[in-house]
């Protein structure tokens, strides 16, 4: 294992039904250290870079809009083998799929809205990082 980094975010509809602090609980109780953190109201450009490995799918122009419809909250999460962890810790991407005790099932409305963000792989979490964070924050 090894000691690893992942962007999380907490998606409007969790935002906007008040389980930040739930979140937030639950990822330091499964052993992440929050690096970095910030609260941010997303811009179609931020939303449409972020997510440009899916600008082909169907759902794009819908999840870019539901990405920017309020705020969210973007963390650097650090702990042993922490992609695949966080994975396991939200669950499967649609809420209804999701394991028992995730963070989808708890709080994910539908696959779109469905509660948080995480990195599926290394390369992709140095991307995602760099998106929203400078080095500087992340010292
Ligand atoms: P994950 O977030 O589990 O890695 P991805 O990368 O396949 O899943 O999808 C990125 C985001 O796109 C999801 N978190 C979800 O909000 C949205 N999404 C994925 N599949 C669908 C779908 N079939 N319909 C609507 N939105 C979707």
């Amino acid at each position: 294992m090894a000691l690893e980094r992942t962007l999380s975010i907490i998606k409007p509809n969790a935002v906007e039904q008040h389980h930040v602090g739930a979140i937030i609980e639950r990822f330091e109780k499964e052993g992440f250290r929050i690096v970095a953190m910030k609260m941010a109201h997303l811009s179609q450009q931020q939303a449409e870079g972020f997510y440009a490995v899916h600008k082909e799918r169907p759902f794009f122009h819908d999840l870019v809009k539901f990405m920017t419809r309020s705020r969210v909250v973007i963390m650097v999460l650090e702990r042993e083998d922490a992609i695949a962890k966080y994975r396991e810790v939200i669950g499967a991407t649609d809420p209804a799929k999701a394991a028992d005790g995730t963070i989808r099932k708890l709080y994910g409305r539908n696959v779109e809205e469905n509660a948080v963000h995480g990195s599926d792989a290394v390369a992709t979490a140095q991307f995602e990082i760099g998106w929203f964070f400078t080095g500087n924050e992340l010292s």
